[in-house]
């Protein structure tokens, strides 16, 4: 029986260990769904591609809380090489993107990232991407702060993102 508390005890220190490291992960999106952040990221995810597809596309909804003009300036991913704000369009009847260097956010208003339209067009992944993954992104504004959250990997339902696409 001696040895019995023994082994409880180092079971606890497991568990209790496990403990702590689940409640770290969980502090950031707490944090997020609070929004105590100037500017709140809203619905962050990734464009599901075939596994051999260099870039993806996120997209987001950035809402500015503050009763100042910010800027969206800078994007990045540990997952990726390069990472570039874009913004899709019809030009002459042929689908084309261009990079953007920065995305204003209005006071109180918020920017939608969404198909056909801006998005983070994530370039070179360093792992394989799969649905259900999660990607990590940074961004960064004019007012010198910068927030990082995780974006699902998932399959584009139209329905739900382009609900005032018009059908020919
Ligand atoms: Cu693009």
């Amino acid at each position: 029986m001696g040895s019995r508390p023994g082994v409880s005890k180092m079971i606890f220190a497991k568990i209790f260990t496990k403990g702590i490291s689940l409640y770290f992960l969980c502090i950031l999106p707490i944090d997020t769904a609070l929004g105590s952040e100037k500017i709140q990221v809203e619905n962050p995810w990734v464009r599901h591609a075939p596994p051999n597809a260099s870039m993806h596309a996120g997209y987001a909804v950035l809402r500015n809380n503050t009763n100042q003009e910010v800027n969206l300036i800078s994007v990045s991913s540990p997952d990726y090489k390069t990472v570039e704000i874009h913004r899709s369009r019809i030009i002459n009847g042929l689908a084309t993107m261009a990079r953007e260097d920065q995305i204003e956010i209005p006071p109180r208003g918020q920017i939608r990232l969404k198909p056909k339209g801006l998005h983070f067009m994530l370039m070179y992944p360093h792992r394989r991407i799969n649905l259900g993954n999660k990607v990590r992104i940074i961004v960064g504004f004019s007012d010198s702060t910068s927030q990082q959250f995780e974006a699902d990997v998932k399959n584009f339902d139209e329905s739900i993102e382009v609900p005032h696409h018009k059908h020919h």
